[in-house]
């Protein structure tokens, strides 16, 4: 068996959860008292609370950096068993992040059959597979420089159908049931790309990963508006997403990165329109400001975040909706914080926007919608999300025999220091002129 190295004990958790036991009790007893004046019952909300769940980037858990340094921290991870590890950390913590979603090759094991044991050992799942064609790798033949799936030339797309094809097999007898395809091919100048053929070749493609994909598998669709094309994208937003998805069957979907938006995109109502046409597959969490797509979720714009979660709340209040059952992942990088405190962190505030949308009184919102008084269907929005959910939020979680405050018993553990002794740091490469 993989050996794991230190992991946090977990008396450590239940010590320093019965420090806090009594301030939580009165905190939560007095929201609980605010909700029920709102006709809430806060122990049914806590019940949904305990099944939130979202998967971890394996890539998540090193630290990322950007095209001009990375600046790695001590203990990282060094391969894809101390990676599952760090994950399995971040699940004992909160409690809700009981499966890691892999990229290869980044995250391809030499070993399958340990890296199938170690997970269970840790308690942990597989979540959806990430194929990787924006890069070129060691002993690749062929380059993915002008694109990929979309590519002019067939030979390089059947290289990259045959990844996307492996990803699938790897998934499989790891119990993964989704491959997520985000390709990087685009263009850097008008009349470089011929818009709609580009975007036929990719649909020949995937209509081959299509063809091997498992009945009970879903492939989910990622589009990004920039980035690394800056002029043009093959698969630049949700309309060309869901284009696609409709083109390929009902085992395609299209999963929403909460930063692969313009600034000020209205990623809600996105949101609504994938669920009304029963395309949602999932998400990719994280936050951002300009162009970026990577900083930690909620970071930036809580409000968003909820706005979102109401529409999924909503969704799964309603039976008019059908086939619907997006799948949660993160996809941050972390570039100055300790990688597991910002996906704790994150796990938390994800957890937080679903509480508080929980708590929207859908019949008013509804009423106020129907006699078109906007302050007011505001105001219903504005009073779940103004709510102060962390009793409930820390109540759920040590219902589940997580941590009250999974940050602060990660630095009481001195995780990080004991791994930063087991894994010696791999040396930062030398800088590069830009
Ligand atoms: C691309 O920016 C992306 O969001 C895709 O999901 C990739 O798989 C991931 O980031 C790589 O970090
Ligand atoms: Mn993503």
């Amino acid at each position: 068996m993989i050996d794991t190295g230190y992991t946090i004990p977990k008396p450590l958790i239940g010590e320093q959860n019965r420090r806090v036991e009594t301030e939580l009790k009165s905190d939560y007893e007095s929201l609980g008292e605010q909700l029920a004046r709102r006709d809430i019952l806060i122990d049914e909300i806590v019940r949904s609370a305990e099944r939130f769940e979202v998967a971890i980037p394996s890539w998540g858990v090193g630290t990322g950096g950007t095209r001009f340094a990375r600046f790695p921290g001590p203990g990282e991870p060094r391969n894809i068993y101390e990676k599952l590890v760090d994950c399995a950390t971040i699940h004992q913590l909160t409690r809700s992040a009981p499966r890691v979603s892999l990229h290869i090759p980044w995250d391809k094991p030499s070993d399958m059959k340990g890296l199938r044991e170690l997970a269970s050992s840790l308690e942990l799942g597989f979540d959806a597979m990430n194929s990787n064609t924006f890069q070129d790798q060691e002993d690749q033949p062929l380059s993915y420089k002008c694109g990929s799936l979309s590519h002019v030339d067939p030979s390089v797309r059947a290289q990259a159908v045959q990844h996307n094809i492996e990803c699938i097999s790897i998934g499989k007898t790891i119990g993964s049931k989704a491959l997520t395809v985000w390709i990087a091919d685009g263009g850097n100048f008008p009349g470089q790309l011929d818009f709609r053929r580009s975007l036929e070749r990719y649909l020949s493609s995937m209509t081959e990963i299509y063809t091997v994909l498992p009945a009970d598998w879903k492939i989910l669709i990622e589009y990004k508006c920039f980035e690394p094309a800056f002029y043009s994208t093959v698969i630049n937003d949700w309309g060309v997403a869901y284009l696609v998805s409709q083109r390929l069957g009902s085992k395609a979907l299209c999963l929403v990165d909460l930063g692969h938006h313009a600034p000020n995109a209205n990623i809600e109502k996105i949101v609504a329109h994938l669920i009304q046409f029963e395309k949602l597959g999932g998400f990719h969490f994280n936050d951002s400001k300009y162009g970026d797509d990577d900083l930690d979720s909620g970071s930036i714009n809580p409000f968003q975040l909820f706005l979102v979660f109401q529409e999924l709340v909503a969704a799964s209040r309603d039976s008019q909706v059908k086939n619907f059952s997006p799948a949660y992942m993160i996809d941050q990088s972390h570039n100055i914080t300790d990688p597991v405190e910002s996906l704790i962190s994150s796990v938390e505030q994800l957890q937080r926007a679903y509480v508080q949308a929980l708590l929207v009184d859908q019949t008013a919102l509804n009423e106020y919608r129907e006699s078109n008084d906007a302050l007011m269907a505001m105001r219903v929005l504005k009073d779940a999300f103004q709510t102060d959910v962390t009793p409930i939020v820390r109540k759920a979680r040590v219902n589940r025999g997580g941590a009250h405050d999974p940050l602060a018993v990660f630095r009481v553990s001195k995780y990080r220091e004991a791994k930063s002794k087991e894994r010696p740091s791999i040396p930062a490469p030398p800088a590069r002129s830009i």
